[in-house]
């Protein structure tokens, strides 16, 4: 029974990574058309305020591997096609933010430029995961000038500032998504940590602030 349902893991692999090397190419353009717009944002507003607002961007495509693996979470076909309908995160950009503030008035930006419709915003800072996580979450379609014609290409923007990247990225290390039975007093820790996390992010907007209007 086990070794049927190997095979079956790895023949989907096989499938999935084969037909994956001229979707990976699609995505890679629409990150770099994402990622350039927000580093002109920085650009722009470092010039006009003289301070930055965005500290990192990363982005990344999503391995065969995770695509396989959300599916079967989410109990879908398994397929080059099934991902590209169903997952909104094939590509992914991560914009790390000074403060909560910038958060919200890149994202407002970002969403005025006329080539961008947006698909779906999540609110996780106003209204955090159980776990305690904490991003702003924007699915978005860019449209790609492609030699063929252009495409419009979904894209998953996650904007936090740094402290919130801190803790999503430890929590990712440790626990999300292990599929582990682990004591309630883990993830209640974890939580805790969350919840100082947005006291120190609060304070320092506060901080700056209040030098700001000095
Ligand atoms: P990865 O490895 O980062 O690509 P679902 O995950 O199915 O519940 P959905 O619709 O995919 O939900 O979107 P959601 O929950 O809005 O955002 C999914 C992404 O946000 C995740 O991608 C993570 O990057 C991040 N995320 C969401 N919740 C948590 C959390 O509790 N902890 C951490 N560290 N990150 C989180 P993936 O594909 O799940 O993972």
């Amino acid at each position: 029974m086990n070794n049927r349902k190997e095979d079956s893991d790895s023949k989907n692999l096989i499938e999935i990574s084969k037909k994956f090397d001229r979707v990976k190419v699609v995505y890679d353009c629409a990150l770099k058309e994402i990622t350039t717009k927000f580093e002109i944002l920085n650009e722009d507003l470092r010039s006009s305020t003289n301070r930055t607002h965005i500290e990192f961007i990363t982005g990344r495509i999503k391995t065969p591997e995770s695509i396989i693996a959300k599916l079967k979470r989410r109990k879908m076909e398994i397929s080059i096609d099934s991902s590209l309908e169903n997952l909104t995160d094939i590509a992914g950009v991560r914009v790390i933010c000074s403060f909560i503030s910038d958060i919200y008035m890149i994202a407002e930006i970002f969403a005025k430029q006329d080539d961008i419709e947006i698909v779906q915003v999540k609110d996780y800072i106003s209204h955090p995961k159980p776990s305690g996580y904490r991003s702003l979450h924007m699915i978005v379609k860019v449209p790609v000038f492609f030699a063929t014609g252009t495409k419009k290409i979904v894209v998953e923007v996650q904007l936090r500032t740094i402290a919130m990247d801190f803790w999503a990225t430890l929590e990712h290390q440790i626990y999300y998504k292990k599929d582990l039975i682990i004591d309630k007093s883990i993830t209640n820790r974890l939580h805790a940590c969350a919840d100082k996390i947005t006291d120190i992010d609060e304070e320092m907007e506060k901080i700056h602030k209040t030098i700001e209007n000095l």
